[in-house]
């Protein structure tokens, strides 16, 4: 495709508006042809802002708008097999936001109807991918100087939780970054879920189970922990480190700033995710409309939106039974070799 291209945004809340301001005034080569959201109000706010821009409250009339040629989904994980089908029946290339779908069996739905399209179209937002620090990691874990993985311990910390947040949340909406991230790091399908449940923060809303310490196992053998801790109060943190035959490899520690001041040193911490991974959420979006305009699908596919949910769902079952849960994982599909 020559032309610039033309996005349809899904989903106009916290992280579709991003998306809409980044297309907009970060990404070269494209540009915000449609918006939907359910919320009529806030869906003509954000296309009064930008020209050319059609406004819509039904997903599929957003996609067959005038100059759409890709879609991007940022409407709640609930919403997302219904947009997904839509855009695959205008043979749209999709950005979808995480989760590809909330469960294993609704994801699987989705791989097969790509497969019947006969070529890949989706792409799943799993932005760390993209974020500088995890890209050294993976360079330097191919290089194969460190040796072996054989741990890989995370921390994972928020803030704090917006209303409705639930425990279950805590692997399916949060843990399912470190899930995605342990399968691309190491290369390797994660086969058995457990979840450790300490006593909750008093920081925590009443009835949150939070902080988690999850626990996978890998077809290769590595053991992965993720301290999960969403309303620790002072910070946004994901970080991440390495433990091979060799050697020792860790990011995520934000000291790009360090001050030196009246006997003290010290720095920042970021807030939220759309801080820290503000970089990672534009070159995904850069590299995703660099290849939809070559005609190319890159990035996690389906396939990894599928394995996760796989994974999510072993999770909230160690979490709520206890003991260690088998992930039930299909056999991969050569289409997504
Ligand atoms: P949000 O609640 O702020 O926004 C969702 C928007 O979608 C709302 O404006 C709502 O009115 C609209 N909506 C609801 N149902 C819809 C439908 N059927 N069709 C169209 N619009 C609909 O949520 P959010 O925090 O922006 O999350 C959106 C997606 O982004 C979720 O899938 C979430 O998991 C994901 N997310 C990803 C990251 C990340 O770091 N990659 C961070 C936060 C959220
Ligand atoms: C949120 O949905 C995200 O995807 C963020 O990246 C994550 O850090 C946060 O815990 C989730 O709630």
């Amino acid at each position: 495709m020559a032309g610039v291209l033309g996005v349809a945004v899904i989903g106009t809340g916290r992280m579709g508006a991003d998306h809409v301001r980044r297309l907009h005034e970060v990404t070269s080569g494209a540009r915000v042809a449609a918006v939907a959201d359910v919320d009529a109000e806030r869906v003509k706010r954000i296309a009064d802002g930008i020209e050319g821009c059609s406004a819509h409250t039904d997903p599929a009339a957003a996609m067959a708008a005038d100059g759409v040629d890709a879609v991007l989904i940022a409407s709640p994980g609930p919403a997302h097999e219904a947009a997904l089908l839509a855009a695959f029946e205008h043979d749209l290339p999709v950005l979808c936001e995480k989760p590809l779908t909330p469960g294993s069996a609704s994801a699987l739905r989705v791989l097969e109807a790509e497969q019947r399209l006969g070529h890949r179209r989706v792409q799943v937002g799993f932005m760390r991918r993209y974020d500088a620090e995890y890209v050294k990691l993976k360079s330097l874990l191919e290089t194969g100087q460190l040796g072996r993985p054989l741990m890989l311990h995370n921390r994972h910390r928020n803030v704090a939780t917006p209303p409705g947040f639930t425990s279950e949340m805590l692997i399916n909406d949060s843990v399912v970054h470190e899930m995605d991230i342990t399968r691309w790091l190491l290369g390797q399908e994660i086969t058995a879920v457990t979840v450790l449940k300490p006593t909750p923060s008093g920081n925590a809303p009443e009835g949150l189970q939070d902080p988690q310490l999850v626990l996978f196992e890998t077809a290769g053998g590595a053991v992965v922990d993720v301290e999960i801790n969403v309303n620790c109060g002072f910070g946004y943190q994901v970080q991440a480190e390495v433990v091979c035959e060799r050697g020792t490899a860790r990011i995520g520690d934000g000291h790009s700033l360090v001050t030196n001041m009246a006997g003290r040193w010290g720095g920042t911490i970021a807030q939220d995710f759309t801080e820290r991974f503000e970089d990672a959420y534009d070159r995904q979006m850069q590299a995703w409309v660099d290849a939809t305009r070559r005609g190319e699908i890159t990035g996690p596919s389906a396939w990894d939106g599928y394995a996760t949910a796989a994974v999510c769902e072993a999770g909230v079952r160690a979490q709520q039974e206890g003991g260690r849960v088998e992930v039930e994982l299909a056999k991969r599909p050569p289409f997504y070799a």
